[in-house]
């Protein structure tokens, strides 16, 4: 199915026409009818020649009613664009064609009705030039009655041309759906309704609203029960309770939006005005599918704007709002722009100039991504601004992972991930030469003196000139071969239990570590050599003058030899290492203590 919204200037014929298509009443309200003048949204619904079912949203064209309009034509992604024959192009036909551009519509139907009254031509002439100008294009155009019924076959082949050619959405894309009338039924809880753009909606569903879990009890389209939904469609969902929240509010698939009330985004000023955003108002009504939310502009450079909205709204990259000046009820001006979401997770602004660095890095981040302004952002674009983002985060922007991540969950940006590798090995060579004793660097002072997230992020980075070893990272003028780094992960085992206990002649024989492999594996800082054939772990010596230093002083080799529970082999020349560091030193012929 199908979902079409009308669009024009009061009394110009739209409810006609939409009763005229479907035989259905639009016009719901007894003070609609008594008064003959639409007030709230109406629906309607019809099978087009092809078979193809489309449902109306009818929309009041009064100019006090601009933000039901808005309501009604905020999550539909075509319209029915009606002009009156016998008045031609007119104050609010003006205003709706402006929040359409805003809006971002790209699919319209020109309707000139009431030509019964008067030659439609002309007006037909004067409203595609007006629909050109606003960047919609390639603009159909039908003159009908809706009262004689002439044209009506005509119009009903062009709808069905009309929704041939809309892009179908995506299944499995996350549920947004906007509610436009909410009510309570007696024994059964509330009914939303709503237009579904994208996505499926089943009976027993867990969805989220204003942030809580509810649970989809009924579902109906088009006045029939349904156990499962998909977009574009009309729907009723049955919910329980009877204090849920109503128009402006979506029911949103879980971990599928970012709910988010500071929003960086680019203004693309409509109607034929161009401001730089300094111009616009401080205080503004952000607009977006159903909703109309109170916002704060602040202006940071440019046209890009961060806006504080009064509430949460679930968002995505790329998403377009509309914005206006609730100050101006009774100008034609009050639909300022639209705006882009360029960022749903800004970060706070600081010192002076942050504000014109962010809008300039923004602006750099759409140029790379080589974005024109109205197609959404993707994985890069996301990864470019906020550089490490686990595939949950994505999904929330609305910019699904297309490939597996740099590091489990998470993505890197590559330019960035490339960075954090060179920072990485700097801060290992700058731990090495701060604690030459215990040179490897522990994975979480590395995360930590990178700013990371996750220690896992940093394993990810360790790759050659760079090893990992026992929870530790160091760097080497080059990486161990293989087989000599699996010698040395084998020796540290050994060493797990008596880390004093270094390999003898015929241990290092077997695990293949002559004289050139232990070399090379001190050299890349995996083991540590404290005199000829013997190796104990890096650290070893610091944790070794620790527990000497607990010793009544001074101490003798034999009494060392027991603290660190190994061999005279052994600790005659760890002592004299210790020496050397400068950890111990000698006292006499046979005593030393700890420095
Ligand atoms: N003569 C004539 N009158 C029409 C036609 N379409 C609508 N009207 C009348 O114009 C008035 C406004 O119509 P309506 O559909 O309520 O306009 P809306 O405000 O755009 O929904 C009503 O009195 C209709 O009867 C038409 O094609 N021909
Ligand atoms: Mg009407």
């Amino acid at each position: 199915m199908h979902v079409v919204a009308t669009a024009g200037h009061v009394d110009h014929g739209k409810s006609t026409l939409v009763r005229a298509l479907t035989g259905m009443e639009p016009d719901r309200l007894d003070e609609e009818r008594r008064r003959g003048l639409t007030i709230e949204l109406g629906y309607a619904w019809t099978a087009l020649p092809s078979g193809e079912r489309l449902a109306f949203v009818d929309v009041p064209g009064h100019e006090r009613f601009l933000s039901t309009m808005l309501a009604g034509v905020g999550p539909v992604p075509a319209v029915m664009f009606v002009v009156a024959a016998d008045e031609g192009w007119m104050p609010q036909s003006e205003e709706h064609l402006v929040a359409l551009e805003a809006l971002g519509v790209r699919h319209c139907l020109l309707v000139v009705t009431r030509s019964d009254l008067a030659d439609p031509a002309p007006v037909v002439a004067q409203a595609l030039a007006r629909l050109e100008t606003a960047g919609l294009g390639e603009v159909e155009a039908v003159a009908v009655s809706g009262r004689t019924g002439q044209g009506l076959p005509e119009l009903r082949q062009a709808l069905d041309r009309l929704v041939t050619g809309l892009p179908r959405p995506d299944p499995a894309a996350a549920v947004r759906l906007w509610i436009d009338r909410a009510f309570s039924v007696t024994g059964s809880g509330t009914v939303i309704t709503g237009t579904l753009p994208a996505g499926t909606v089943s009976v027993g569903d867990e969805l989220l609203l204003a942030g809580e879990p509810v649970r989809v009890r009924g579902l109906e389209s088009l006045k029939e029960p349904r156990d499962t939904v998909t977009g574009v469609a009309r729907v009723a969902v049955n919910l329980r309770g009877h204090d849920v929240p109503g128009r402006g509010h979506a029911l949103v698939t879980p971990g599928g939006w970012t709910s988010t009330d500071l929003v960086d985004v680019r203004v693309a000023h409509v109607g034929g005005l161009r401001r730089e955003s300094a111009g616009l108002p401080r205080r503004l009504t952000v607009h977006i599918g159903s909703a109309a939310v109170a916002a704060e502009a602040r202006p940071l450079a440019g046209r890009v704007v961060r806006l504080r909205l009064a509430r949460p709204v679930p968002l995505h990259l790329g998403d377009v709002l509309l914005l206006r000046d609730p100050g101006r009820d009774r100008s034609e001006m009050r639909v300022l722009a639209g705006a882009s979401v360029l960022d749903v997770r800004p970060p706070a602004l600081g010192r002076r100039g942050a504000a014109r660095q962010r809008a300039a890095f923004l602006e750099a981040a759409l140029l790379d991504a080589a974005l024109p302004e109205a197609v959404a952002p993707g994985t890069a674009y996301a990864l470019r601004l906020h550089r490490l983002l686990r595939a949950a985060d994505l999904r929330a922007m609305g910019v699904a992972p297309d490939t597996p991540g740099t590091s489990g969950e998470w993505h890197a940006d590559p330019g960035h991930w490339k960075d954090l590798g060179r920072r990485l090995v700097e801060a290992v060579r700058h731990y090495a030469a701060g604690h030459p004793l215990d040179p490897a660097m522990p994975i979480e002072a590395a995360r930590h003196e990178l700013g990371l997230p996750d220690r896992r992020l940093v394993a990810t980075l360790v790759r050659p000139p760079l090893t990992l070893a026992g929870g530790r990272i160091v760097a080497g003028p080059a990486g161990l071969p293989e087989r000599v780094a699996r010698a040395v992960e084998r020796l540290r085992r050994d060493l797990a239990a008596r880390p004093f206990h270094a390999p003898d002649a015929g241990r290092l024989a077997e695990l293949g570590l002559g004289p050139r492999e232990l070399a090379a594996a001190e050299r890349a800082g995996s083991l540590l050599r404290v005199g000829e054939g013997v190796a104990l772990l890096p650290g070893a010596d610091a944790r070794a003058a620790e527990l000497l230093g607990r010793l009544p002083q001074p101490f003798t080799v034999s009494q060392a030899r027991h603290a660190l529970d190994t061999t005279r082999r052994v600790v005659v020349p760890l002592l004299e290492h210790l020496d050397r560091a400068g950890l111990t030193e000698r006292v006499d012929e046979v005593h030393r203590r700890c420095r």
